[in-house]
């Protein structure tokens, strides 16, 4: 049992779930800004930020991201934002980037292709590279989102290329319709894929992600949830907010003996700059 301490991330919005599914759900600033507080009240040290318009389309909009990230600034000045640049499915590099330029500590980044529900989330070599170059033009470390095994060997391939600079930190996304589903021994091989060194979370999809969180806790890994992921708190009981799904992996936490991280620490841990 490790006593590291756990670093909870809320993935408060996403591009794809709506309201109409789960009310929930923030589009606007004010909107983000509140459900980020109350997951940090829970003990969410990272927000994973997309950003919507008005009526809930997913946008990257750089001026709309700095309202956003101004807004939860102003309620919680020591949250961690982490924009996508992950975006929805569909958008180009150059419109899945612009949040960078606001030069954020921490960004997404996927390295592979998978198909996604109905749809491909498309992440050539080029597009990838495009991406880690913008962010370490501006001082952004990455996440790796792992949606796939084959993610990781791509990671390793960037850092042979001189991309991606070791130590990495990882979001392994199990459960994704079409990618790598969300079982414990899926992870487990995954884990034994990664360098010596490197820090990871996991992301469990839908119902996945309640039992990955316990899993990844008791391995000394870190964990995301939220309702860009799940928006249920058990079978068929609708979660209130992504705050609610943060409380039940820190009662988890609080089971196993794993304390939740200070922002201080939650910074150290995954080794981002100041500010
Ligand atoms: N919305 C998905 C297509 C990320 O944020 O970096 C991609 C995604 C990953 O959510
Ligand atoms: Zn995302």
């Amino acid at each position: 049992m490790t006593d590291t301490p756990l670093v909870i991330t809320a993935a408060i919005c996403g591009a794809e779930v709506t309201k109409d599914q789960c009310p929930a759900v923030p589009y606007s600033a004010d909107e983000l800004a509140a459900e980020a507080e109350r997951c940090f009240a829970e003990g969410a040290r990272v927000i994973h930020l997309h950003v919507r318009r008005p009526d809930g389309t997913p946008t990257q909009d750089r001026e709309t991201f700095r309202a956003a990230i101004d807004a939860i600034l102003a309620r919680v000045p020591e949250a961690i934002i982490q924009p996508s640049t992950g975006g929805a499915v569909g958008m180009t590099v150059e419109e899945r980037t612009a949040p960078l330029d606001l030069d954020p500590v921490f960004c997404s980044l996927t390295t592979g292709s998978c198909n996604f529900g109905n749809e491909v989330f498309v992440n050539t070599f080029p597009v990838v590279e495009a991406i880690a170059g913008k962010a370490r033009a501006h001082g952004t470390r990455v996440e790796i989102e792992v949606f796939d095994a084959g993610f990781v060997d791509n990671a390793l391939a960037l850092v042979k290329r001189g991309v991606l600079e070791p130590p990495l930190h990882f979001d392994f996304v199990l459960g994704v319709p079409g990618a790598m589903t969300g079982t414990e021994d899926r992870l487990a091989f995954l884990l034994s894929t990664i360098p010596a060194g490197s820090t990871w979370t996991v992301a469990g999809i839908g119902r996945f992600e309640l039992p990955l969180a316990r899993a990844s806790i008791a391995r000394g890994g870190h964990v995301r949830v939220g309702l860009e992921d799940n928006v249920f708190v058990s079978r068929g009981v609708q979660a209130k907010g992504s705050w609610e799904l943060v409380r039940l992996v820190a009662a988890m936490a609080a089971d196993a003996g794993r304390p939740i991280a200070t922002p201080a620490e939650a910074r150290s841990l995954l080794r981002l700059r100041d500010g």
